[in-house]
């Protein structure tokens, strides 16, 4: 009795598994995945960047992040304290300055010109805490 229970189950188990590979060749499902990935090409990302014409420059301990910055005519660019250390801003040739800021506090100032614009925090001018935005048309 058990014996030829378990050999229908054999034959079972054989069809099932003859069966079994078959249906298995789902390979179709990786193609849906293409069509979702070219919808993202059409996101106006780029668009901003052009009319508010800002910046900002960190003040961290000792530098200036960047350093070095180019920006537009009309740009306004805020300076942001960041480091642990007070420090200050005074453009070369005067054109802005600011005495200590802490943590936290920004300064902003408008170039309407174009040139080069050289600024130092004057207490740690001599750590290399220099720095230039220039301004091009
Ligand atoms: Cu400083």
């Amino acid at each position: 009795m058990s014996m030829r229970l378990c050999a229908v189950f054999l034959l079972l188990l054989a069809m099932t598994t003859a069966c079994g590979t078959a249906p298995s060749q789902n390979a179709p499902t990786a193609a849906a995945t293409a069509p979702a990935a070219a919808t993202g090409t059409a996101a106006p990302t780029a668009a901003p960047t052009a009319s508010p014409a800002t910046a900002l420059i960190e003040l961290g301990d000792h530098f200036f992040d960047p350093a070095q910055l180019t920006v537009k005519v009309g740009t306004t660019v805020t300076w942001k304290s960041v480091g642990q250390s007070t420090h200050d801003l005074a453009a070369r040739d005067g054109s802005f300055s600011l005495g200590a800021m802490s943590f936290g506090q920004t300064f902003s100032f408008t170039f309407n010109r174009s040139g080069r614009f050289p600024y130092v925090c004057m207490q740690h001018e001599g750590d290399g805490m220099v720095g230039v935005v220039t301004v091009v048309d």
